[in-house]
């Protein structure tokens, strides 16, 4: 056993209410799983507009974050802890850019994303920005996991 390993990283996946209610949760747990990284815990579940509150605290006081915090109240959400080796940057790069307009084809929100043109970017999915989001997004969403 190697115990100079670090451990492996883990991060907070959601599909949004626009991803479960098209029917994608799946297409987007296969590519995950096809990249070789693994589903910790998954749950599918109505967000709290207390735990959104909490999620989005450093989009506090933007124009889109009332909306922001209703559509992801507009429907179930499925948030997964996903683990791999440099998960939190290779998640983001799986996901694309935040605008599905400009996400580049190959991505999540390339291939499957659209301009709704909306208040707010309908964009499916949400991944932790670093390590230290990873760790407060896990504890928000998944309370009791080890
Ligand atoms: P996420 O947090 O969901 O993974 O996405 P992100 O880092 O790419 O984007 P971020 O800047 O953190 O924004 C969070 C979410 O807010 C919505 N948004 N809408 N101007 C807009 O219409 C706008 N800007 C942000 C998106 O749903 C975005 O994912
Ligand atoms: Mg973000």
């Amino acid at each position: 056993e190697n115990v100079t390993e670090e451990p492996t990283e883990r991060t907070l996946v959601l599909v949004k209410p626009d991803g479960v209610r098209r029917g994608l949760s799946g297409e987007i747990l296969r590519r995950i799983e096809a990249k070789g990284y693994v589903l910790r815990a998954v749950q599918l579940l109505d967000a709290t507009t207390d735990v959104l509150h909490r999620h989005y605290a450093e989009h506090e006081g933007k124009p889109f974050f009332e909306p922001l915090v209703e559509f992801m109240m507009s429907g179930p959400v499925l948030a997964a802890v996903v683990e791999g080796e440099d998960v939190i940057k290779g998640f983001r790069s799986l996901a694309g850019a935040t605008n599905p307009t400009e996400a580049a084809p190959g991505t999540i929100r390339g291939d499957l994303g659209r301009d709704w043109g909306l208040k707010v970017q309908q964009n499916l999915v949400h991944g932790s920005d670093s390590p230290e989001s990873a760790a407060r997004e896990i504890g928000l969403w998944f309370p009791g996991l080890a």
